[in-house]
C-alpha cells in the first residue's frame, strides 16, 4: 500500500468524479472540490462553501436545530433545554455527541441526563403548539426550579408558525427570576448546522451574557469559546490551565454553567477553539465589552503548547510565563516518549478527514505529530474563511440563505466597555508578531495537491476510498460502516467512538495510541464488503444509465 496516494492524480480524480454528475451539478461541485495549492503570501485557491446541498445528494450535513441546541447550548448543564417539536428531534440530539459535564457536587443541578421535549403530535401541528409549549415550561418549572430555560424550535414549529418568543416572554413575566429565552433554529433555517450556531450565538449574547457583573476569583481570567467537552476534552484543558495558573472563567459551552455564562463579560480575554461555531460571540463581546480575542487550538500537543504560550504572553506576567514553560516541559516529556515510539510505526501512512467545521483542520496537526499525511480533507458546513482564512471575509458574497440569519448591530456598552489593552499596547504586541482576531484557515496548512472537498457526499467518499485507499478515514457515524466494510479503519471525530479526551497533552497521547491501534489492526484486511460477494447489493446512479 506504499504511497498509494500518489498513484492517482488529483486533477484526474476530480475530473472523473465530476464526470458522473449532470452538467449543472458538475459545475457547482467543481467549485467545491479543490486541488490545494499554497502560493507566496499564503494565497490558496477559492472554494465554494456554505451553499445549499443539491437535493438528492447524500450529504453528511445536519440541520440548524442540531447546530443550535445540540452543538452550542447542549453541553451546558443547568440551562433547562426544551425541544419544541416531535420527539425524534429531542431524542436524537440527546448526548449522542458525547458532551460531558462535571457538576461540582452530586447534588448540583444537572439537566443533561434528561431529554425534554413538547412531543408535538398531529393535533398541535393542525391547531398550534403554543399551549403545549406553555404547559411544558410550567411543568419544567414546577419539577426542576431552573434559573434559565431555553426553548428550541424544530422544523414543524416554524411551518405552523408558533411564536416561541412570545411564549418565552409570557412565561418570564409569570415567573420573575427565571430567564426564559427561545431560539428560532428551525432545522431548515440556513443550509446546515452553521445557521443554528449563529442563531445560538445571537441569543446567548442578547439574553444571557452580561446579566451579572461579578467576576470569578483569579488573576488571569479568560473564556474559551467553541470547546464543547466531547469525550472529556474540556476536563483536560481545565487541568492544564489550572496547572499553569490560569483561570477559565467560562467555557462556551463544555462543562459550563449558567452562572459562568452571565458573568463571562468580566473576563479579560476570549480564546476561540472552534472558529466556525462561535466566532460571532467573540466579535460581539469585543465590540460591547472590549474583550480581545484570538484563535487557539488545544488539539495536538504542539498546538496546545503554542496556545498556552500565547495566552501567557497575552497576560504578560513573568511568573505565569515561567510556570507555563515548566508545565509544557513536564507534559511534553510524557508526550514525546509515546510519540516517538508510535511515529516510528505510523510514519508515511495516510489519512482523509471529513468533519464539521473545524476538526478536519485541527486533527491534521495530531496526525502530523505521528508522521501521518493528510491526503484529503473537508468540512461539512464551514464557510470560506475557515478554509481560506479570515482575510477573505470582506469578499464573501452574502446570499439569501445567509441573510435569513440576523446579523446583530452591536454597540459598546455605555458603562461596561473596558478595553483590556490600550491601543498602544496592542500595536506594540502586533508589531512583535502577536495576532488578534486571527484565523488563517485550513488550506494554508495543507500540503500541495491535497484534495479539499466541501460538503462531501456519499458517492464522492466511495470514489475517494477506491482511488486512494487511505490508511484511515476520520468522519462521522453516517460514514463509519461504509468505510469499515471496505476494509479501511474509521475513527469518528465527532463523538470519538466511546473514547477521549483527545485535547491537550493527555489527549494527544490517547489519540496517538488509538490511531496506532487502528491502522495496525489486521481485522480490517479481513473484511469483505457484502456487495463484493453479492453484486445485486451494489447500485449505480440513475443519471448515468
Ligand atoms: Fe465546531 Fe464542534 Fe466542529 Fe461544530 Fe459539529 Fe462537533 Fe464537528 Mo460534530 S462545534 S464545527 S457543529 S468543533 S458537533 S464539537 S464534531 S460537526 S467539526
Amino acid at each position: 500500500m506504499a504511497d498509494q496516494h500518489t498513484a492517482v492524480d488529483q486533477e484526474a480524480f476530480k475530473e472523473e468524479t465530476l464526470a458522473k454528475y449532470p452538467a449543472k451539478l458538475a459545475k457547482k461541485r467543481g467549485k467545491q472540490i479543490i486541488v490545494n495549492k499554497v502560493e507566496g503570501d499564503d494565497q490558496v485557491p477559492e472554494i465554494l462553501a456554505n451553499t445549499r446541498t443539491t437535493p438528492g445528494i447524500l450529504t453528511m450535513r445536519g440541520c440548524s436545530y442540531a447546530g443550535c441546541k445540540g452543538v452550542v447550548l447542549g453541553p451546558t448543564r443547568d440551562v433547562l433545554q426544551i425541544t419544541h417539536g416531535p420527539i425524534g428531534c429531542g431524542f436524537y440530539s440527546w448526548l449522542t455527541r458525547r458532551n460531558q459535564t462535571r457538576p461540582a457536587t452530586p447534588e448540583s443541578v444537572n439537566f443533561m441526563p434528561y431529554a425534554m421535549s413538547t412531543d408535538l403530535q398531529e393535533d398541535e401541528i393542525i391547531f398550534g403548539g403554543e399551549k403545549k409549549l406553555k404547559a411544558a415550561v410550567e411543568e419544567a418549572i414546577a419539577l426542576f426550579h431552573p434559573k434559565a430555560i431555553g426553548i428550541f424550535s424544530t422544523c414543524p414549529v416554524g411551518l405552523i408558525g408558533d411564536d416561541v418568543h412570545a411564549v418565552a416572554r409570557e412565561m418570564e413575566e409569570k415567573h420573575p427570576g427565571i430567564n426564559v429565552f427561545a431560539f428560532s433554529c428551525e432545522g431548515y433555517k440556513g443550509v446546515s448546522q452553521s445557521a443554528g450556531h449563529h442563531v445560538a450565538n445571537n441569543k446567548v449574547f442578547t439574553d444571557v451574557v452580561g446579566l451579572d457583573d461579578t467576576p470569578k476569583e483569579g488573576k488571569f481570567r479568560f473564556n474559551i469559546l467553541g470547546e464543547y467537552n466531547i469525550g472529556g476534552d474540556a476536563f483536560e484543558i481545565e487541568r492544564i490551565a489550572e496547572k499553569c495558573g490560569l483561570t477559565i472563567h467560562s467555557t462556551f459551552s463544555g462543562n459550563s454553567t449558567y452562572e459562568e455564562f452571565i458573568s463571562a463579560h468580566t473576563a479579560d480575554l476570549n480564546v476561540i477553539m472552534c472558529h466556525r461555531s462561535i466566532n460571532y460571540l467573540a466579535e460581539m463581546m469585543e465590540k460591547k465589552f472590549g474583550i480581545p480575542w484570538f484563535k487557539i487550538n488545544f488539539i495536538g500537543a504542539d498546538s496546545s503548547a503554542k496556545s498556552l504560550r500565547k495566552i501567557a504572553a497575552f497576560f504578560g506576567d513573568s511568573d505565569l510565563i515561567a510556570q507555563t514553560e515548566k508545565v509544557i516541559e513536564e507534559e511534553m516529556a510524557k508526550v514525546n516518549a509515546v510519540r516517538e515510539e508510535i511515529k516510528a510505526r505510523c510514519q508515511g501512512k495516510t489519512v482523509a478527514l471529513f468533519v464539521g467545521g473545524s476538526r478536519a483542520h485541527h486533527y491534521q496537526e495530531l496526525f502530523a505529530e505521528i508522521g501521518m499525511k493528510t491526503i484529503a480533507a473537508g468540512y461539512e458546513f464551514a464557510h470560506r474563511d475557515d478554509y481560506e482564512g479570515r482575510k477573505v471575509l470582506p469578499d464573501i458574497v452574502v446570499d439569501a440563505d445567509s441573510r435569513n440569519i440576523e446579523e446583530l448591530k452591536v454597540e459598546s456598552d455605555a458603562t461596561r466597555y473596558r478595553p483590556r489593552k490600550s491601543e498602544a499596547e496592542i500595536a506594540k504586541m502586533e508589531a512583535s508578531g502577536f495576532s488578534f482576531r486571527d484565523y488563517e484557515g485550513m488550506m494554508k496548512d495543507m500540503g500541495e495537491k491535497a484534495l479539499v472537498i466541501d460538503d462531501m457526499n456519499h458517492y464522492e467518499m466511495e470514489r475517494l476510498l477506491d482511488a486512494y485507499h487511505p490508511d484511515i478515514i476520520c468522519a462521522g457515524i453516517k460514514e463509519k460502516y461504509v468505510v469499515q466494510k471496505r476494509g479501511i479503519p474509521m475513527k469518528q471525530l465527532h463523538s470519538y467512538d466511546y473514547m477521549g479526551p483527545f485535547a491537550g497533552f493527555e489527549g494527544a497521547i490517547n489519540f496517538y495510541k488509538e490511531i496506532d491501534r487502528l491502522v495496525h489492526s489486521s481485522v480490517f484486511k479481513m473484511t469483505k464488503a457484502p456487495w463484493e460477494s453479492s453484486p445485486e447489493l451494489s447500485a449505480s446512479y440513475g443519471w448515468n444509465d
